[in-house]
């Protein structure tokens, strides 16, 4: 590990200094070094390793075994949400300030462990390097994001009006209880250390289920909670078939609420499972996207196409941000066409941890078969003008796909493919690309290139999406950062209309109680 310190930040990202580079290679080296190590689930502060492990390849390369991990059982879920309930009076009854401690010091040690974190993840999901220290620095301001919230808030107590200088009105915020997190493979750190720190802040216990995809980059946060000195039960992780372990987690009567992020129907299904229990317990979801870029005629077709190239094909189109569909108005089609294929064709497709290679492999065999599908699909009753193969490498290696006069009636109009592949259509009339950017069922994030005050109103006024981006150059729809940009979804990209990194999303994990007393 080293100790030197190396805060990421947008611009470090943008134009990176070489000894970044150089910590992360050495890393890389590091992380090869401890390939074929076996990881333990961690259940009430003990390490428990059961009878059955499944090997995590490398989407990289396939011969490379990069772990084994615990096939957790149902009573493995059981134990770690027994072990969470009965670490809640302690964890829950501490001055919410000894929490926040905790929790910085464990946002600090995710950002001095971020080399070998960052490497491990391009190993395990195929993330570029400058992404996946992106994804590591993100988790840890998340989680400091939260501690400033419930510090800047005293804990979200407040006094309310009093009726005579008797009256002592109060509203409090509490913690739930047991907290489940389910995690997703795009980003391993960010979409399971934000919310687990989130719950942990707010005073609850939390039981981890990481996407099987995904399973290191969590131990190394449960490392960092452990170390940090998060107590025993607190904080437990569990590996394993979502199927088996992670439908135990959640079936459990103990489990207060859960963040899930990962597909509309799992989501959807959690959601109504939840609403079948007997108390009403939260659900905070987030389920994808059909993320659309607008570009008007009066666009910077320079912006238009980078910006659209990084959303569509950076990690592989495998963002719930990822920009799936283009919208661009027919009199600068050919020419942002143009400049959208030369870029593209630049892109390198490899191993994510050589600087050269801008994308890597998609996330597994599932994902890389879709690919293939999806691309038969389209090639069937589209044009392919870019890509649309899989690519020499013993991975899961998808060329960056564009299509274009694919009918507006095609189910993947409407299908999250969550692949590097984007589909593109020409319009004649602003209000036309509006009702068709709008007519999914998703709403998360949304692009729009225009040099035009009034149009950009007008777009602002009308897209329905959480996340909205101008003119962006770096990810026409991709790119959150806490603090800066809130990132949730609205329709069926989100179920509680409040966004992460931003005012309103930690108090998601407590229930308000009103506190009179007479004297
Ligand atoms: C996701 O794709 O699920 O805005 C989350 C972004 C990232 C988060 C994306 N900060 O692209």
């Amino acid at each position: 590990m080293s100790k030197q310190k190396f805060k990421v930040t947008y611009s470090t990202l943008a134009s990176p200094d070489p000894m970044l580079h150089q910590l992360y290679e050495e890393a890389v080296v590091r992380a090869k070094e401890s390939f074929g190590k076996t990881y333990p689930l961690f259940i009430n502060g003990e390490e428990r390793f059961g009878e059955n492990t499944f090997a995590k390849h490398s989407p990289v390369n396939l011969d490379w075994e990069m772990g084994h991990f615990q096939v957790g059982t149902e009573q493995d879920a059981k134990d770690a949400v027994d072990a969470a309930k009965a670490a809640f009076p302690g964890w829950s009854g501490r001055p919410w300030q000894e929490r926040v401690a905790i929790m910085r010091k464990a946002a600090d040690l995710i950002s001095e462990r971020l080399f070998d974190m960052a490497a491990n993840m391009s190993l395990e999901i195929g993330k570029n390097r400058l992404e996946a220290l992106g994804d590591v620095e993100e988790t840890a301001d998340l989680i400091r994001y939260n501690c400033d919230a419930v510090e800047k808030n005293n804990n979200f107590s407040f006094p309310l009006l009093s009726e005579t200088e008797h009256h002592h009105n109060r509203s409090v915020l509490k913690p739930h209880g047991v907290w489940a997190v389910i995690s997703p493979f795009n980003f391993p750190g960010a979409l399971a250390g934000g919310p687990a720190g989130a719950a942990l802040i707010a005073g609850n216990t939390v039981v981890l289920k990481p996407a099987t995809d995904t399973p290191l980059t969590a131990w190394f946060l449960t490392e960092c909670f452990r170390d940090a000195g998060v107590p025993a039960g607190a904080f437990n992780f569990v590996t394993g078939s979502g199927r088996v372990v992670g439908q135990a987690i959640l079936d459990h009567p103990d489990i207060a609420g859960v963040t899930f992020t990962g597909s509309y129907d799992v989501g959807m299904k959690i959601y109504r499972d939840f609403a079948n229990s007997p108390i009403p317990r939260p659900v905070i979801a987030e389920m994808g996207g059909k993320n659309p870029t607008i570009i008007s005629k009066k666009a910077d077709l320079d912006k238009a196409a980078m910006g659209v190239m990084r959303s569509a094909f950076g990690l592989q189109g495998q963002k719930c941000s990822a920009c799936s569909r283009v919208y661009v108005h027919n009199d600068v089609k050919d020419a942002f066409m143009s400049k959208l294929l030369d870029l593209t064709g630049k892109i390198n497709v490899g191993d994510p941890t050589d600087k050269n290679n801008w994308m890597g492999p998609v996330a597994n065999k599932g994902a890389f078969q879709d690919y293939q599908d999806f691309v038969a699909d389209l090639r069937a009753h589209g044009d392919i003008v870019h890509g649309g193969e899989v690519l020499e490498g013993n991975g899961y290696y998808a060329a960056p796909t564009i299509v274009d006069n694919l009918p507006h009636d095609h189910r993947l109009w409407k299908v999250e493919m969550f692949l590097p592949i984007v589909t593109v259509h020409g319009f004649e009339d602003l209000d036309d690309a509006m009702a068709k950017a709008n007519d999914t069922e998703y709403g998360l994030t949304a692009g729009f290139f225009s040099e035009d005050k009034d149009e950009i109103q007008w777009w602002l006024d009308n897209i329905q999406a959480g996340v909205l981006y101008v003119n962006r150059q770096s990810g026409a729809t991709t790119g959150a950062w806490p603090g800066y940009q809130s990132f949730g979804g609205w329709k069926g990209s989100g179920t509680t209309g409040k966004a992460a990194g931003s005012f309103h999303y930690i108090q998601q994990y407590m229930k308000e109680q009103s506190q009179t007393v007479i004297d």
